[in-house]
C-alpha cells in the first residue's frame, strides 16, 4: 500500500471516527438483541440446562461402556464444535446409541460446554467468551446444530433422545 494511500485511509478514519464507532456499537447491539430474541422465542423448551435425568442412567441396560460413551460424546462434540455441522458423524455416533441409557451415558459424558448459539461453535471458556456464550447440554447443542434442513438426522436421533426424557422434535 502506498504511503499516500495509507494516509488517505488514516484521514478517512479520522474524519469518520464517530460513524465507525456507532456502526460498531450498532452491530454489537444487534448481535445481543438477536441472541436474546433467539433465546426467548427460539426454544419452546426453555429449560436447556443440564438435566439430572442423566444421573438415572441405568448402566446395566446400556449397550455401551463408559469409555465408549466418552468417545461418542467426543465425536458428537467434534461434529458440532466448529461453524457448520458434520451430520454424518452425528448419524454415525447415533448408530451406536441403541437405547435411552446409552444416550444418558453419552449425555452425561458430554456435560455442558460453552457455545455460541448464534454462529454455532464452541468457545473456550475464557472470561470474555463467558460474556458472549453460555454453557449448554448435548440436547441443546444437537437441537441448535441440526436445522430443518437436517430432517433426516433429526428423525434418526429424536426417538432415543425423547425416550431418555428430553424434548427433541423430529
Ligand atoms: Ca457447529
Amino acid at each position: 500500500m502506498s504511503k499516500q494511500k495509507s494516509n488517505q485511509i488514516v484521514q478517512f478514519l479520522n474524519d469518520n471516527k464517530a460513524g465507525i464507532f456507532y456502526t460498531g456499537a450498532t452491530l454489537v447491539a444487534i448481535y445481543f438483541v438477536y441472541k436474546s430474541v433467539k433465546s426467548v422465542w427460539g426454544d419452546e423448551d426453555s429449560d436447556s440446562g443440564f438435566s439430572d435425568t442423566a444421573n438415572n442412567a441405568n448402566i446395566y441396560n446400556a449397550t455401551i461402556s463408559q469409555s465408549e460413551a466418552n468417545n461418542l460424546a467426543y465425536s458428537l462434540f467434534t461434529a458440532m464444535r466448529d461453524s457448520g455441522t458434520d451430520e454424518d458423524l452425528i448419524a454415525q455416533a447415533f448408530n451406536r446409541i441403541q437405547n435411552k441409557d446409552d444416550f444418558l451415558l453419552v449425555y452425561k459424558a458430554f456435560g455442558e460446554k460453552y457455545y455460541d448459539n448464534v454462529f454455532g461453535y464452541y468457545l473456550d471458556p475464557t472470561w470474555n467468551n463467558k460474556l458472549f456464550a453460555d454453557k449448554y447440554d448435548l440436547v441443546y447443542w444437537l437441537d441448535n446444530e441440526l436445522g430443518w434442513g437436517d430432517r433426516e438426522v433429526r428423525n434418526k436421533i429424536a426417538s432415543v433422545i425423547n425416550q431418555a426424557g428430553f424434548v427433541f422434535k423430529p
